[in-house]
C-alpha cells in the first residue's frame, strides 16, 4: 500500500520507524511522511528543524534515544563557546554533530534552494526507506499566547518553561498564507493510506492540518485515515500535550482526542482510530462519535511493538 503518515517529533519518529518495518515486511517500502515545521527556529544565525530531524535521526539510526532529540554521542564544545558569547538560549543545547546538520541546512537555505530541496538533500545521506516532505516551504513557527498578554516561541515556552505558563492558544503567525510544501496533497491523494502518528494533536498534527489544502485532501482522499492516539490510559505518554489540549478545551484522554480530529463523515479527518488497550472502555465513546475504533496495544517500546500498530491499522 502507499502510506502517508502524518507525524511530529518524539512520537512521530518511534511510529515512522514502525511503518518503515511494517511495510518492509510486506515489500511495499513505499511510504512518504509528512513532518511537522511548527518546532522550527532561527537561533545563534542558523535554521532547526527539532521534528524534521528527530525523525531524519531516527531512520537513520543516529538519534539520541534516551533525550529523544539530537545525536548519539554528540558532544557540546561550540556550545559551550556559545553559551560563553551569551548567543543563542542559555537553556538551549545544540550538540556539536547537531550543529554540522544546522550550518548545512542553513548555507542551502542561504543559497536559495527551499526547505523541500534541503530535506529531500540530506535524505541522501542515509538510507532512510521512507520520502521525507516538510509541511509547508513557508516559515510558520508555533507561538505560545500566553495569559499576561506575552507570546512565546514553542521552543522557548517548552525548552525554558517546561510548559508551566499557561497558555491560552498556540498560532502559526502566516499560516493562512503558507501552502502544503510540493508534493504533499499528491502524496495525501494517491494515497492507499493516511495515517495520523501518535504524535501531540495540537503542536505537532495541529499545524500540519491547518496548512491550507492540507486538511482538505485528507479529507477527499481515497486513502483511508486512520488515527492513533497519543494518549494511553488517560495520559500522555511524554512531553506536555497534555498541557496543549487543555489549553484547545479537548480533555487529554483518547475519546475526546479522537472528536478533537472528528470522523470523515462529519466534517472530520478520521475513518478509525486506534485506542490502547488500557483505553478499551473509551471504544464506545469513540464510535458513538462515528469514528470505527480498534483496540490495540499502543506502547511503541521498540521497532517491533511499534510496526505492530501500523499492522493494526493497515487491518483497520
Ligand atoms: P514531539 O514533537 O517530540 O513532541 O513528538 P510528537 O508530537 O511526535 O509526539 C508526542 C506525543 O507522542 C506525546 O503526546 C506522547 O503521548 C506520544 N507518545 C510518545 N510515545 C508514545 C508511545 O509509545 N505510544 C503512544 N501511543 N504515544 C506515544
Ligand atoms: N529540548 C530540550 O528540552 N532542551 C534542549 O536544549 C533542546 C535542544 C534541541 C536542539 C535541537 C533540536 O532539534 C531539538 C532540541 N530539543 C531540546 C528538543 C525540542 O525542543 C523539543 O523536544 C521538540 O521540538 C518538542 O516537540
Ligand atoms: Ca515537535
Amino acid at each position: 500500500p502507499r502510506v502517508v503518515v502524518l507525524a511530529g517529533g518524539v512520537g512521530g519518529s518511534k511510529f515512522t520507524l514502525g511503518v518503515r518495518a511494517a511495510l518492509r515486511r510486506l515489500n511495499a517500502p513505499e511510504a512518504t511522511v509528512v513532518v511537522n515545521t511548527g518546532d522550527d527556529l532561527w537561533l545563534s544565525g542558523v535554521r532547526l528543524q527539532p521534528d524534521v530531524d528527530s525523525i531524519t535521526y531516527a531512520l537513520a539510526g543516529v538519534n539520541d534515544t534516551e533525550r529523544g532529540w539530537g545525536r548519539a554521542g554528540d558532544t557540546e564544545r561550540v556550545n559551550e563557546e556559545l553559551q560563553a558569547w551569551g548567543a543563542g538560549w542559555p537553556w538551549f543545547t545544540l550538540g556539536d554533530l547537531d550543529l554540522g546538520t544546522h550550518l548545512a541546512r542553513t548555507g542551502w537555505l542561504r543559497d536559495g534552494h527551499t526547505p523541500t530541496q534541503v530535506l529531500a538533500r540530506m535524505a541522501e545521506r542515509w538510507p532512510l526507506g521512507i520520502r521525507m516532505l516538510p509541511m509547508t516551504d513557508s516559515e510558520v513557527d508555533t507561538h505560545v499566547l500566553l495569559e499576561d498578554g506575552g507570546r512565546l516561541h514553542f521552543q522557548e515556552w517548552w525548552t525554558r518553561h517546561r510548559a508551566k505558563l499557561t497558555p491560552l492558544a498556540f498560532e502559526n503567525p502566516g499560516i493562512a498564507d503558507a501552502a502544503p510544501a510540493p508534493g504533499v496533497t499528491d502524496a495525501i491523494a494517491s494515497a492507499d493510506v493516511v495515517l495520523i502518528a501518535p504524535s501531540n494533536p495540537v503542536v505537532s498534527i495541529g499545524p500540519i492540518l491547518a496548512v491550507p489544502g492540507i486538511r482538505d485532501a485528507v479529507r477527499e482522499t481515497s486513502a483511508k485515515v486512520v488515527g492513533v492516539s497519543p494518549i494511553i490510559g488517560g495520559r500522555v505518554v511524554r512531553g506536555m500535550a497534555d498541557v496543549c489540549l487543555t489549553a484547545i478545551g479537548v480533555e487529554t484522554s483518547a475519546a475526546a482526542v479522537a472528536r478533537h480530529y472528528g470522523a470523515r463523515s462529519a466534517g472530520g479527518v478520521l475513518d478509525a482510530w486506534l485506542v490502547a488497550e488500557e483505553d478499551a472502555a473509551a471504544a464506545p465513546e469513540v464510535e458513538a462519535a462515528g469514528i470505527p475504533a480498534v483496540v490495540a496495544p499502543l506502547w511503541m517500546r521498540d521497532e517491533e511493538s511499534s510496526a505492530a500498530i501500523t499492522e493494526a491499522a493497515l487491518g483497520a
